[in-house]
């Protein structure tokens, strides 16, 4: 059985990861789509970076949770039969031990060269001071910001949408594309699958809404998709 695993900010809020909603989608006064664009990174390339510089050094005092842990755990019993997709540029899937995660929206602990599209590993403070060591362009951390084409969408995720079932956890399906996976494998025959706190404004689409935190709910999941009684 194929199953598309679709993770939003709650699945590390537990983690101490701020999810956007937990701030009103507010940060230091900016609302988070005036920030998360690069219209803002044109006009205002250090306020952007700083935005970025505050999450990527908290993500150093971050670990991750059950949550994380079973989706790894998941990925050891079906391989291949697993795909999982996240909104998320932390890397605590990663760290939990998930190989194969598509990042949609990039990754914080990555850097971009803005001319040469060469990808870094970034763990440190971004500025425009910083170069390419390549070719000598600006460097812009690798997300996915607000009006710019999430990673995977031109066969990845399509793909993976074609499975039997679909767990969409700690998302509020707000954000676009990410919000239209759950009638995108539905339409295609999966059963579907919500983990929250609560039922989020799209919960009807689901077949299955599973009420509670991610790090108790998502273990549960996984032990039954892997065979197990619950
Ligand atoms: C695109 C990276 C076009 C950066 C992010 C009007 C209508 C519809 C759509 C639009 C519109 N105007 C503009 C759009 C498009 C726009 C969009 O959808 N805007 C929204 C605001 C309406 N989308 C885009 O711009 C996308 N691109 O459309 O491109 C295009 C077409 C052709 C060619 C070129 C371009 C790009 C979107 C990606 C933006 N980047 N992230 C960064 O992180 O800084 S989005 C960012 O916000 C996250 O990645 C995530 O996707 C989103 C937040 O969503 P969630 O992850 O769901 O987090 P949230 O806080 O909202 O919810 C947390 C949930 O967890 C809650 O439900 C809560 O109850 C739950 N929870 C909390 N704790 C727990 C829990 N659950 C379980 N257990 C817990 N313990
Ligand atoms: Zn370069």
């Amino acid at each position: 059985m194929r199953i598309v695993v679709l993770t939003g900010a709650g699945i590390s809020a537990e983690s101490g990861v701020p999810t956007f909603r937990d701030a009103d989608g507010l940060w230091e006064g900016h609302r988070v789509e005036d920030v998360a664009t690069p219209e803002a990174f044109a006009w205002q390339p250090e306020l952007v970076h700083a935005f970025y510089d505050l999450r990527r050094a908290a993500l150093a005092t971050v670990e991750p949770n059950p949550a994380h842990r079973a989706l790894a755990g998941l990925e050891e019993r079906l391989g291949d039969d697993l795909t999982l997709v996240t909104q998320n540029i932390d890397d605590l899937h990663e760290r939990a031990g998930s190989r194969r995660v598509l990042h949609m929206h990039g990754e914080i602990l990555k850097a971009r060269c803005a001319r040469c599209e060469a990808v870094l590993d970034w763990r440190g403070d971004l500025s425009t001071a910083e170069r390419c060591g390549a070719c000598g362009g600006g460097l812009r951390p690798h997300v996915v910001w607000f009006g710019e084409m999430p990673f995977y969408m031109e066969e990845e995720i399509p793909r993976a949408l074609e499975a039997e079932v679909f767990a969409a956890i700690g998302t509020s399906g707000l954000v676009y594309p990410a919000a239209g996976f759950a009638a995108q494998a539905k339409a295609g025959g999966a059963l579907t699958v919500e983990i929250n706190l609560e039922p989020t404004p799209s919960f009807r689409i689901f077949d299955v809404v599973l009420i509670g935190k991610a790090s108790e709910k998502v273990p549960e999941l996984a032990r039954a998709v892997g065979g197990e009684v619950i």
